[in-house]
């Protein structure tokens, strides 16, 4: 039996715990260009404990942007940002991967080049909110991709593979949740397109396997990790047969023996709770690796999931922004620092990199 301070092996990569951290916007990258810095290195630094990292999403292109302040893995500067944080956690002895993210139609004008309108896989507004660096504004309806540019948007996430590779991380997690590309891609709600990447599922999963087969290009598979929302209706999405829909999503990650599997159960940052017909446990024994749950877990839920082999990690979101040294205090079920809201998006060191340890709750 594996408790969750027991190692576990990621194809060749030996992770020394299963608590990982979840990948979580922050948007304290540089305003100019999008680029990740000192205090981000300093961040993910003191987090390095987790058995592994994942970073925030950062757009694989300009027009993968959706938010103010959220970085990129596009430009060498970005590069170049990063290896300060890949650097800075590997000292520690951690790992990290990075989370790459095409938002889709999850995009104001003013966030993308030229003030264009965001593209989605149909001409179909989000009905969801996003922050401009300003304020929170409607995102804009987005433009119909055509099919001759899907090519396009597969080489930009090649791209970023690669760059994430040269800007030294452990692997690299697609993000196909939460209602972003990947994801309006996969549901019948956002995607009405009648061409070979629209209509029945087996349609709707291509743009995701053409990325993968892209990803595992670059990277060995096991070195490649997805995350799904199946049952979340973040940033507005929805499908009309959830589970057929991540059934086929998920045996088409099997065709490329990636290495883990990661969903959001329930709501995303929200409650655990899901609709009639769903099932976690059926989608997560499809998958052939190694599958990470998230989504509202305290220690005792963690411990118990891990313990009776529903799952092999477990990512903490709102608890890693509190609490660095997160290990620590789970091994000890020691009291965990409360998660500050108001700082969570934007800003500068306050509520990123004062959240105390347990050690120095003692010294002070
Ligand atoms: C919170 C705020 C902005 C973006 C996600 C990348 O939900 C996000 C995100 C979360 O996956």
């Amino acid at each position: 039996m594996a408790t969750l301070f027991d190692p576990i092996r990621l194809g060749d990569l030996e992770l020394p715990n299963r608590v990982v951290m979840a990948p979580l916007t922050r948007n304290r990258a540089l305003a100019d260009g999008d680029v990740p810095h000192a205090l981000n290195a300093e961040y993910y630094a003191q987090r390095a404990g987790a058995g592994l990292l994942v970073s925030e999403g950062s757009q694989i292109s300009p027009e993968g942007k959706g938010y103010a302040w959220t970085p990129g893995i596009h430009s060498a500067a970005q590069v170049e940002g990063w290896r300060k944080i890949t650097d800075a956690v590997h000292a520690r002895g951690g790992r990290i991967f990075i989370q790459l993210w095409h938002v889709g139609r999850v995009s104001h004008t003013s966030l993308q080049p030229d003030g264009q309108a965001p593209v989605g896989p149909s001409a179909i507004a989000a009905e969801t909110r996003t922050f401009d660096g300003k304020g929170f504004v409607e995102t804009s309806t987005p433009r119909a991709l055509e099919m001759g540019e899907i090519a396009r948007i597969v080489e930009d996430y090649r791209k970023a593979a690669e760059n994430a590779r040269d800007a030294g991380f452990d692997g690299v997690e697609l993000h196909a949740a939460n209602g972003y590309l990947i994801d309006q891609f996969l549901r019948d709600g956002s995607n009405r397109r009648e061409d070979a990447y629209g209509g029945p599922v087996e349609n709707r999963v291509r743009l995701l396997g053409e990325v993968l087969a892209a990803l595992t290009d670059i990277w060995p598979a096991s070195r490649v990790g997805i995350r799904f929302s199946p049952f979340s209706n973040a940033n507005g999405v929805e499908d009309s047969a959830p589970m057929a829909t991540f059934s086929h999503a998920i045996r088409k990650a099997n065709e490329f023996g990636l290495g883990y599997l990661h969903l959001v159960e329930g709501q995303t940052g929200g409650p655990r709770d899901l609709p009639e017909g769903a099932d976690i446990g059926a989608l997560r024994r499809l998958f052939d690796g190694i599958y990470m749950a998230n989504n509202g877990y305290d220690r005792d839920l963690a411990l118990r999931t891990v313990e009776s082999g529903e799952a092999d990690l477990i990512a903490f979101g709102k608890a890693f922004i509190a609490n660095p040294d997160l290990v620590t205090r789970l091994r000890k079920a020691a009291p965990l620092n409360a998660p500050e809201k108001e700082t969570f998006y934007g800003g500068g060191a306050e509520g990123y990199t004062d959240y105390p340890t347990l050690e120095e709750t003692k010294a002070a």
